[in-house]
């Protein structure tokens, strides 16, 4: 396909439909808000008529369900992708108005956590881009992920009303509605078929935006439902004792898409939260269908023309849903209901935590889905006949691969056994799911087993958020490399190239002063943008090492205390991370961030040669900022627990040099960009087992390590909280007599010896500047196409066995 022209004069049309439409005589009428509406609005309406590429039996078409998509601002990006951000500038310029301002004026939708939420937003884009047909999947939050700010450091939350109802990208058509039952009984009907007689019904109402592939006249949606009382009121399923029965159950239709669960890398079970998993599925799957069945289809060859990748488990509940439609509505025979189903549906591993592995509650899953219970009892029973012949009476390895064991459902088990492929993140973490997770499985089915390095899209994360850079791209290659990533390889020559070094370090510069003034206006300080930016921007989580981080920090302020007049390579540290609510020790480690901060901050002694900064609420519109303005990329995870990273990749191909440890993707940036140009630290992932294995200690440690020893006293002892010796106590506890369960003090030593070798490389610009430009050089392979591919490839175009 190829791109889609700018008709000025129906943009001009519809540009005046919207002021109108707001009950204004006049565009000058509009201010700075109304002007981004109604210029966002009028370019929805012209793309809203696209029809949907159909499904071919060459290129099934994706369906991808995730609870969140953390999509970041639309309309900047929308006219870049487009190519119409040009004229559309210039057409406003006439009535004096300013596109990039304006571009301001528009909330950041965060229908997502983090990584995982990104990671499903980055794929809409590349799924456009490289022609796969797709939809995506997920729920409208009324409520996004909170809002963060800092009282006397400690973080407070704020409720993120982003006012969806009138965000003008929306199309909401009616046409999709989808009724969803809920709780209730199953009975036996005449022929003995099963009877769900739900306690409640629910309407879900399709909300999609369009997502544009870049400059190829594709636009495809992301279908958001969103939860409404069923109107008008259905009185067969509501007579008075059943709207009784649901009133009890506290089902309250309107609640269930309110807001976005809080929690990154932890389930935490709740009855509301099974509601929105459900309800999204049900209006997923009956969606699916009605199109397959409105393009003429069979329903026997579903698996043919469409496959299902689930973003994790929170949409395995799918799984039995399909079952039970294709069962108990289309009344098919378990076998063909089943070969159907294990052909469709395809499962994404984000972690390897066990606070993050689903399990539900029989009992809850009973009394809100009693007949998808009973479906997952039979594929259950089903499945231990296999294992049975394959381990003849080992209870043990029942009791690890059970689907329903002890009373609860294992979501991931559930995927595995009904999935026809299951896939990690990054190579290292693929690696650890066959061997760590799922070994007897892998034994089972080998086949079913892949990896997909995860990846970003370079037009938000290059093009868009780094535009001197991207121009700088553009003049020095002279072709078109934002869908074609591997092209940056031909900058490799570059970097023995001084005028182009030069060039490169003044946009990094320039990028750096832009974020100052960010930080200045945010925060009211002055950070020199001479100093090395270093940046740890992230969920706050024990595993990713904030602390780790403070630790050095303290170990910078220590030395330029004792050293005052030592020739010190100034910094500014960059924090950006926000802590679940629920999450108190991560929320004190947020605290003694900013404790530190504040003293370090205001020490006369210091001045510009260290500064702290934890920039508050960190988001999408954030990372856009502080992303292309990093020069150094902290990647400081317990080795083994980060299942990839993204942000890691970002950073790097935005000229950030990273240190980290070899988990998750940084062992492929290392092995892209050659160990000579990245700060590789700490134990490796044997080495972690290893060290746990034998019994650490990190008291022993403390004592042999007298420097380590007096950091950690100076936070105990009040000298960073006014006194307060209990300030930073869950923190401190976790790291000394709470075991240290993530081996900070164990990677210590290694981290500070790898920040000397950072700073000895920064003493020498013109070698940093090098190596930087190898960097983006060197990172094409994680542009998101790629994984995209890499899905079609391995996963949804694979031959399928059997
Ligand atoms: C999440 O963001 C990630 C994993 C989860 O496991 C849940 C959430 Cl909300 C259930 C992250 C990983 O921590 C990160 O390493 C990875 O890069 C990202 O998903 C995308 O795969």
């Amino acid at each position: 396909m190829s791109q889609q022209k700018f008709n000025q004069a129906r943009f001009e049309a519809a540009l005046t439909r919207q002021w109108q439409h707001a009950g204004l005589n006049a565009a000058q009428e509009m201010n700075q808000h109304q002007w981004w509406h109604a210029v966002s609005g009028a370019l929805a309406e012209l793309l809203a008529a696209q029809p949907l590429a159909p499904a071919t039996k060459k290129q099934r078409h994706v369906n991808y369900i995730s609870m969140e998509f953390l999509i970041g601002r639309l309309t900047g990006n929308n006219l870049l992708n487009l190519g119409w951000y040009d004229q559309v500038q210039a057409l406003l310029a006439e009535q004096q108005v300013s596109l990039s301002e304006l571009l301001e004026e528009e909330v950041d939708p965060a229908l997502g956590n983090g990584g995982l939420g990104r990671l499903a937003a980055c794929f809409l884009d590349s799924m456009a881009t490289v022609g796969q047909s797709a939809t995506g999947y997920g729920l409208n939050y009324q409520y996004g992920l909170f809002r963060q700010s800092f009282n006397d450091g400690q973080q407070q939350e704020a409720p993120d009303d982003w006012q969806r109802h009138c965000y003008p990208w929306f199309r909401h058509n009616s046409a999709l509605d989808v009724d969803v039952p809920l709780g209730g009984k199953v009975t036996r009907g005449d022929n003995g078929q099963h009877l769900w007689t739900p306690a409640f019904v629910m309407r879900g109402e399709a909300w999609d935006l369009p997502v544009i592939g870049y400059r190829n006249g594709v636009a495809q949606p992301l279908r958001l439902w969103q939860a409404t009382h069923l109107h008008p009121f259905n009185l067969t399923l509501f007579n008075d004792g059943k709207f009784l029965q649901a009133e009890q159950q506290g089902i309250d239709a309107a609640k269930l898409t309110k807001v976005l669960y809080p929690n990154d890398n932890h389930q935490d079970g709740k009855r509301l939260r099974l509601m929105q998993q459900y309800f999204q599925c049900a209006c997923s799957v009956a969606d699916i269908l009605r199109r397959h069945h409105l393009a003429g289809r069979k329903i026997a060859e579903l698996a043919d023309y469409e496959v299902i990748q689930l973003n994790d488990t929170h949409p395995t509940i799918a799984i039995p849903e399909m079952l039970r439609v294709l069962l108990d509505e289309h009344q098919m025979e378990w076998e063909a209901a089943w070969a159907i189903t294990s052909k469709v549906f395809a499962y994404t591993n984000h972690t390897l935590m066990p606070e993050a592995l689903e399990r539900w509650d029989e009992k809850l899953v009973r009394s809100l889905l009693p007949r998808h219970l009973m479906i997952i009892q039979e594929i259950n029973k089903r499945f231990k006949k296999l294992v049975d012949k394959q381990w003849p009476g080992d209870k043990a390895v029942w009791a690890k691969l059970a689907v329903l064991h002890d009373k609860q459902l294992r979501m991931a088990n559930l995927c595995v056994v009904s999935g026809f492929a299951v896939n990690g993140v990054a190579a290292l973490h693929s690696d650890l799911v066959v061997k760590d997770l799922f070994p007897e499985y892998y034994q089972l089915w080998p086949h079913k087993f892949h990896n997909v390095t995860n990846g970003i899209t370079p037009r938000r994360w290059l093009k868009q958020c780094n535009p001197a850079l991207a121009g700088l791209i553009d003049e020095t290659l002279k072709v078109e490399w934002v869908n074609n990533l591997d092209a940056l390889k031909a900058l490799e020559p570059q970097a023995d190239n001084a005028a182009f070094r030069q060039r490169y370090r003044q946009i990094k510069h320039d990028n750096k002063v832009r974020l100052a003034n960010y930080i200045h206006r945010l925060t009211g300080i002055t950070v020199n943008p001479q100093a090395m930016f270093d940046i740890q921007i992230k969920r706050l989580h024990e595993y990713k090492r904030q602390h780790l981080g403070l630790l050095h920090i303290l170990h910078c302020y220590r030395q330029l205390r004792d050293n005052p007049q030592q020739d010190s390579v100034p910094r500014v540290f960059l924090f950006g991370a926000k802590a679940a609510p629920g999450y108190y020790l991560a929320k004190n480690i947020i605290y003694a961030i900013n404790k530190v901060a504040e003293k370090i901050n205001n020490d006369p002694l210091v001045g510009d040669r260290l500064k702290v900064v934890f920039i508050p609420d960190y988001r999408i519109t954030a990372a856009e900022l502080m992303i292309p303005a990093a020069d150094l990329s902290e990647q400081i995870s317990t080795a083994g627990y980060e299942a990839s990273g993204t942000g890691n990749m970002k950073l790097a191909l935005n000229g950030a040099l990273t240190i980290g440890t070899l988990d998750g993707a940084n062992v492929e940036i290392a092995e892209q960009v050659g160990e000579e140009n990245i700060f590789i630290f700490g134990n490796s992932v044997d080495q972690v087992k290893a060290l746990k294995a034998k019994g650490y200690d990190p008291l022993k440690l403390r004592k042999k390590d007298k420097h380590l020893n007096n950091l950690l006293k100076e936070l105990e002892n009040g000298f960073f909280s006014n006194g307060d010796k209990h300030a930073f106590d869950m923190m401190m506890h976790s790291l000394t007599t709470g075991g240290d369960p993530w081996l900070v003090l164990a990677d210590f030593a290694a981290y500070c010896a790898a920040q000397q070798r950072v700073e000895a490389l920064w003493r020498d610009q013109e070698a940093w500047t090098r190596t930087a430009i190898l960097n983006t050089a060197r990172t094409g392979m994680f542009s998101s196409d790629r994984s995209i591919r890499d899905y079609q490839t391995r996963i949804w175009q694979a031959k399928r066995q059997g």
